[in-house]
């Protein structure tokens, strides 16, 4: 088949490191990162966070599940500038209504009209693996071409996707993976262990004296939210004047998370940080804070850049977020889908970056994920 294809280019200081004392960036082995994410986002909390942005490259094995991989020493994605056909493409968001997914839609909306590529998206309301497989199943019956997806579930995706794969249709996995994704055609994703790094690093520029520390996350078996929850756990075990007080679940359901803070503050009522793993926990995390009078005391750094985690940090109720890059997720997912099924070179793996935003650089930063497109 025919395909016109270009080289993005990236750059060999593709990993940016972090602004302030204390925070490291990521430079992973085994993936390649993503042009758009190239770029340093100087942020700086009042004395604590800095900011990252690494981005997509390639050369690992889809096969690997794992979250951190890449070069430092730049490389270069083969993209298309065109398909050689009208291609259908469905994309399963995560959930439905998450500004991370939106922004994702809309990268994909957008390249889509550049490429000539029909696409459709669709989602259930909640982020459950049980409500995804029937939407996954009747998109492989409409028989797309190719599906994007962000998989709910490790273990409860892994066999619908490898049978979707088998039936013929390009599985390009976005932000999300599965235990084994050596089905897909490309992995796209976010330096998820080390977004989780650095979300301790942000803490321990914000509390430099230590202490507590707690997480709050969305539910064992997500590869990024648990991944994160590593790169957070590792780097505060790490620091002995920090005493790491475990993970707990809110399910992706806001009022969930913000119970469990009031509880913890009741049980640790010396608890310094919080890092909250997505944009659910993070709005939670913070109306928890806020219930139990501790807004002064205790930092809160999540993950995700939506338009009500914005208002938090200009609010003073949250510290730091660690912002993906959803559209170029979705770019480059798109971008892998084509080049599959016009039988180009695809990559198997495309790491995105992420950035740092406090109030310090809430105002400039591009970051901030979209409500609609
Ligand atoms: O953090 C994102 C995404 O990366 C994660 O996999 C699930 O939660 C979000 O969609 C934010 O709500």
């Amino acid at each position: 088949m025919k395909r016109s294809s270009l080289l993005r280019v990236v750059g060999g200081a593709s990993v940016a490191l972090l602004v302030l004392a204390g925070c490291s960036s990521t430079k992973p082995e085994d993936t390649t990162t993503s042009a758009a994410a190239g770029t340093t986002t100087a942020a700086a909390a009042s004395s604590a966070a800095g900011s990252e942005t690494g981005s997509s490259a390639a050369g690992s094995s889809a096969a690997s599940g794992s979250e951190t991989g890449g070069s430092d020493t730049g490389s270069a994605i083969p993209t298309p500038s065109k398909a050689s056909k009208d291609y259908k493409v469905t994309f399963i968001q995560g959930v439905t209504g998450d500004n991370f997914y939106i922004t994702m839609q809309c990268g994909i909306e957008a390249q889509a009209k550049a490429l000539g590529v029909t696409v459709d998206t669709q989602g259930a309301n909640k982020f459950d693996p049980t409500l995804q497989k029937p939407v996954l199943d009747a998109a492989v019956a409409s028989k797309p071409d190719a599906i994007l997806i962000a998989p709910t579930d490790v273990k409860a995706m892994q066999a619908p996707l490898a049978s979707a794969a088998a039936a013929g249709i390009k599985i390009v996995l976005v932000d999300t993976t599965v235990n084994d994704p050596s089905f897909a055609v490309s992995q796209v994703a976010s330096d998820n262990l080390g977004g989780g790094k650095a979300a301790f690093d942000a803490i321990k520029g914000l509390a430099p004296n230590g202490g507590k520390v707690l997480v709050i996350s969305v539910d064992p078996g997500i590869s990024t939210t648990d991944a994160r929850v590593k790169g957070f756990e590792d780097a505060a075990k790490a620091d002995s004047s920090f005493e790491y007080l475990g993970v707990q679940y809110s399910h992706n359901d806001p009022a969930t998370a913000a119970q469990l803070v009031t509880a913890a503050l009741q049980k640790d009522p010396d608890i310094v940080g919080i890092f909250a793993t997505n944009l659910f926990a993070a709005e939670g995390s913070a109306t928890g804070i806020q219930q139990a009078g501790k807004k002064d005391q205790v930092k809160v750094v999540g993950f995700d850049a939506g338009p009500d985690q914005i208002t938090a940090l200009k609010d003073g109720t949250v510290q730091a977020l660690v912002a993906q890059q959803p559209g170029t997720i979705g770019t480059d997912g798109l971008n892998q889908a084509v080049l599959a099924l016009d039988g180009g070179q695809t990559t198997p793996k495309i790491q995105t970056g992420f950035s740092i935003i406090t109030k310090d650089n809430v105002d400039t930063t591009q970051d901030a994920y979209k409500a609609a497109c």
